[in-house]
């Protein structure tokens, strides 16, 4: 077999589409994928398929078996060296004597971070670190941000024309973006852990908040509503699709809160309702990361609440105008242009004829 000179970064890319598979199950725990290599073959795959299962290099070796001695070890975040849920990787590579281990990224986990690394050196391991570090930072951003912020990750997505309208100025919105944006969001929701919306996009266009244009785990529904005042009916009371849990404030419409907990929906009570309450509540869930796919008000309260850390604005080539027309963010407070958010490593995708913009409100 011809060896490809950027064997490193082939093998690594392999570890993430591998790593992918255990998209939507593995919160908090990070995704990853490991690949073992020798004599030019691949002798053992792995990837970690939920928190408190073994972790991807266990896996590949199980697969490699005695084969793995003197072998290449890819993985595509820094193998752990602690007790966790499960007994630590690297004394799993040491045994396996394996002869090198690459690996795409530091772990940030305060009781991994370069401890796996020196271990593995220690034994006599040769490690190279760093090879697709990018998009292995990428694909694990909210793992990253979880475990050094003790918070989930916050994406607000919303969808506008290109005038920067969300709706018409009489509420109707269905729909702004074409099939191919709207399929890309269902993607979006399988790669998130939550998706969240306000009272009155659950009143106003009684949403699914499914995948079901694509194939993965549909995401916990969220809706935080202060009044209450929601429809006794509605898609997302139909719990035995994906759970649905309301927030709203202490007292509120008792009998509604009733009728959906006799649905299956959980409700909880919070004063005051805050979008950086409710993340506190989701991140003692162990949830990684939360799709805000609300409107302009709670958008704006989560944008100040700094619990939204990236942007996805799907802009389609239409016009609909109107003064009275609703905008994706609401009042942030900024009066002079001067003080906009600027965006961080902005991206651009073509999306039939929609673009989406996707940047980040903070350096990660
Ligand atoms: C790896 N390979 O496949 C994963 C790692 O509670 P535990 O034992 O599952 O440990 C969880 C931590 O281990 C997690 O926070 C992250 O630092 C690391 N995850 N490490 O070597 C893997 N999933
Ligand atoms: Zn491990």
């Amino acid at each position: 077999m011809i060896i490809p000179d950027n064997v490193d970064q082939q093998m690594m890319q392999r570890c993430l589409t591998l790593a992918r598979q255990g998209l939507g199950y593995t919160s908090p725990n990070p995704l990853v994928g490991a690949v073992i290599v020798k004599d030019g073959k691949i002798i053992g795959e792995g990837f970690h398929p939920k928190a408190g299962e073994p972790h991807a290099e266990v896996f590949a070796l199980r697969e490699a078996g005695e084969k793995a001695v003197g072998g290449t070890v890819y993985v595509n975040l820094e193998p752990c060296n602690h007790y966790g849920r499960t007994p630590p990787c690297t004394e799993a590579l040491i045994s396996a004597k394996v002869a090198r281990v690459v690996v795409g990224m530091v772990d940030p986990n305060p009781l991994v971070s370069g401890k796996g690394i020196a271990r593995l050196q220690e034994a006599g391991i040769e490690v190279t670190v760093g090879v697709e570090e990018a998009a292995c930072l990428r694909l694990n951003e909210a793992f990253c941000h979880r475990i050094l912020n003790n918070q989930p990750f916050g994406i607000l997505k919303y969808a506008m024309t290109l005038d920067g309208k969300i709706s018409s100025s009489t509420g109707h919105s269905a729909w702004v973006t074409g099939t191919k944006s709207r399929q890309l969001v269902h993607q979006i929701r399988a790669g998130c852990d939550a998706v969240i919306v306000g009272g009155n996009t659950v009143r106003r266009d009684n949403p699914h908040l499914t995948i079901h244009q694509v194939t993965g785990v549909n995401p916990l529904r969220v809706v935080m509503s202060r009044n209450l005042h929601l429809p006794e009916e509605a898609n997302l009371w139909n719990v035995d699709i994906a759970p649905t849990i309301v927030f709203t404030e202490w007292g509120n419409n008792p009998s509604l809160q009733t009728k959906l907990r006799d649905k299956g929906v959980e409700v909880i009570e919070l004063s005051p309702l805050t979008p950086s309450q409710v993340m506190d509540i989701l991140y003692e869930r162990q949830l990684c990361s939360v799709l805000w796919e609300c409107g302009g008000v709670l958008g704006a309260e989560a944008i100040t609440q700094r619990v939204i850390q990236k942007i996805m604005a799907f802009i389609a080539p239409k016009i609909i105008g109107g003064f009275s027309a609703a905008s994706p963010v609401g009042d942030l407070g900024l009066d002079k242009m001067s003080d906009a958010l600027p965006l961080q490593n902005v991206s651009f995708r073509q999306v039939e004829r929609d673009i989406l913009v996707e940047g980040y409100l903070e350096a990660i």
